[in-house]
């Protein structure tokens, strides 16, 4: 039987656009309550409005660097004050999504750049582990706690220019295994969603704000959308209790592999 989300506490890093945004919307949708985390606030205020007018029993924003431990420790004290605000009906994190991350740069290993590989790992690697201990106090004691990481396909193989943003979702896909064994036994779920092509702000981030450069990541073919991935985490995250949804790879159709994309004409 589908597992309720409703007055749940839900906690999303990186909410404030793309996959992350979508999912607050989504789980928003399922009468869930909401713990929103990003560098830019103005963008999750939006987000968590739009989460209310969805369905969300609450949705509730903070900043969170998950590049930075001191601000990943004071965003969970914050939410672990409001998870057990006596007045929460099931005062448990039932599901803590891991997102916040992205690429920096499509340079070869060659001509890389520090800033670019620090953000990536800082990110994607550090920050799945930094908010994961810090929030793992707060879930368990609710059936079918979960904790979703979102890796990629760039975790499951690699391209040229790649190289660290490939290396950081297998350190993703490597954390997420060791952490299924190390909760056995907690009842609590983990998993992680590892996409292809979806068009977020995520390419326009990578080519530090080039849109042109974005949009030729797309050009002619029918990429993934954000909703596409949000429905695909409410799926995971409503399985009966004893099921556990490990590695779930998710690609447009029109992607085959990394490089091998079928595209229409203009
Ligand atoms: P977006 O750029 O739209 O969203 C990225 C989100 O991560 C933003 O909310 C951003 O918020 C947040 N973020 C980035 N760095 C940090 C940080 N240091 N601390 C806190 N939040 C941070 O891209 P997507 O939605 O596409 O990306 C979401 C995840 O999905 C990423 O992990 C990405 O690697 C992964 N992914 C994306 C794919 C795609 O094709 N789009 C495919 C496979 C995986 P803010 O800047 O406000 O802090
Ligand atoms: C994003 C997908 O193929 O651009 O993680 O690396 S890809």
């Amino acid at each position: 039987m589908k597992l309720s989300l409703e007055n749940k506490w839900v906690l999303i890093t990186g909410a404030s656009s793309g996959f992350g945004a979508a999912a607050a919307r989504a789980f928003g949708a399922e009468g869930a309550k909401l713990l929103l985390g990003a560098r830019r606030i103005d963008r999750l205020k939006t987000v968590a409005a739009e989460s209310c007018a969805a369905g969300a029993a609450g949705a509730h924003v903070h900043a969170l660097d998950v590049s930075n431990t001191a601000s990943v420790e004071k965003f969970v004290r914050w939410a672990r004050k409001k998870i057990l605000d006596p007045r929460s009906e099931f005062p448990n994190l039932q599901v803590l999504i891991n997102n916040a991350g992205g690429a920096h740069g499509m340079d070869t290993v060659a001509e890389g750049r520090d800033g670019d590989w620090e953000a990536m790992i800082q990110s994607n690697v550090l920050g799945v582990v930094r908010v994961t201990r810090a929030a793992l106090p707060l879930l368990g004691r609710a059936a079918g706690a979960s904790i979703i990481n979102i890796g990629s396909i760039a975790g499951h193989g690699v391209y040229e220019g790649g190289a660290v943003y490939c290396a950081a979702k297998a350190g993703e896909l490597q954390i997420t295994r060791a952490l299924r064994l190390e909760l056995l036994g907690s009842g609590i779920r983990v998993g992680t969603l590892d996409p292809g092509l979806a068009e977020t702000e995520f390419s326009l981030v990578r080519f530090k704000g080039n849109a042109a450069s974005a949009r030729k990541v797309y050009a002619g073919m029918n990429p993934l959308t954000a909703g596409d991935i949000s429905e695909t985490l409410v799926w995971m995250a409503t399985r009966p209790a004893h099921v556990n949804i490990d590695e779930l790879i998710i690609k447009p159709v029109d992607q085959a592999d990394f490089g091998k994309v079928f595209r229409r004409s203009e």
